[in-house]
């Protein structure tokens, strides 16, 4: 079987994607795969604010430039990452004013929304909002602006392009709880208010043996809103160091998220978050685990692999 990951998904109307990171393109190795075998590429970092907007009012697009460039010119869509995160964000947004950040984050919005205008396929506009038990994580945006900054990001970036997908995107709402109920209860709240979302990102960094049950039921039910679901940073890590039986269980949570995607046709596609081990974030988050990906670090194909390549068949 010589199709792709990405031709198998685009055969079921879908994408398959990986992230990927500037310090990475200059291994042949690595871009020869990446640019091959998934339709779909996410920058890893660099559409982040630290990045895009280092001084106030001072823009810097050149890292994200190479990889929608280098995606392009592979024919590969791409997924913007993103806006309003607490994570990466410089120093001088903690600085602001009260008074001055709703401005100083619809600016920051608008301008890099505009930017890429065009070129991108979704923004993930607000990116982990929610603590596990539902409420609001108290970011610099949440203390300073309140409840309402989600309402008014996505309306800043609706207003900068009509036409890119505008996505929330969290980790641990795979499953059905806490967190996963109050992101429904905001997107519902939206849909009713006419506050413009059109989708839901659920990260999936997962743990071998654990996919949440609910995960299929889940998807089902943000996509009853009326909003698109997509896996948006999946990999499924393990306890170090590998065995044949691990990668054999991992080859099965693999199969079964691409699975729980298919059946739901809001669920509009599935991105790795990169995808060979020897680029992963895992080990250096989380030690002692890792092999995470379904390529090993020396790019040779793991079980997983070819569990995804099965479910997408
Ligand atoms: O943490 C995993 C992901 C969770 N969801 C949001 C994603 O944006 C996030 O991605 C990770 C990247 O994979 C890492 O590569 O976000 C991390 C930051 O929270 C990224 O790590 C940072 C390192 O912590 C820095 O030391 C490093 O300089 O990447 C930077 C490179 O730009």
């Amino acid at each position: 079987d010589t199709a792709t990951l990405g031709e198998l998904a685009e055969a079921k109307g879908r994408y398959f994607g990986s992230a990927t990171d500037n310090p990475e393109l200059p291994d042949t190795q690595y871009t020869q795969i990446l640019g091959s075998e998934f339709s779909q590429i996410t920058p890893e970092n660099t559409m982040k604010w630290q990045y895009t907007e280092p001084s106030r009012g001072r823009f810097d697009y050149t890292a994200a430039e190479e990889i929608v460039d280098l995606a392009e010119s592979n024919g590969q869509s791409v997924r913007g990452h993103t806006l309003v995160w607490h994570n990466q964000l410089p120093s001088w947004v903690d600085d602001v004013p009260a008074g001055e950040l709703l401005g100083v984050m619809r600016d920051h919005i608008t301008h890099e929304v505009d930017h890429f205008k065009g070129r991108l396929i979704h923004w993930d506009v607000v990116n982990e909002a929610f603590e596990e038990d539902g409420s609001r994580r108290q970011s610099v945006f949440q203390q300073k602006i309140g409840d309402s900054y989600i309402a008014e990001a996505f309306k800043a970036a609706r207003a900068a392009d009509p036409d890119v997908k505008l996505y929330y995107n969290d980790y641990n709402i795979e499953g059905i709880g806490p967190k996963s109920d109050a992101v429904y209860e905001m997107v519902k709240s939206f849909k009713a208010q006419g506050i413009p979302i059109d989708g839901v990102g659920m990260q999936a960094h997962l743990i071998a043996g654990q996919v949440p049950a609910s995960l299929q039921e889940n998807i089902r039910r943000f996509a009853d809103l009326g909003v698109d679901v997509a896996l948006t940073e999946l990999d499924i890590r393990m306890t170090l160091p590998r065995t044949a039986a691990k990668d054999a269980q991992q080859a099965t949570d693999y199969g079964a998220v691409v699975e729980a995607c298919l059946v739901v046709s809001r669920c509009v596609g599935i991105t790795v978050w990169d995808y060979t081990d020897k680029y992963s974030w895992v080990p250096s988050v989380f030690p002692g685990q890792g092999a995470a990906l379904p390529w090993d670090e020396d790019f040779a194909k793991k079980p997983a692999y070819h569990a995804i390549a099965a479910a997408l068949n």
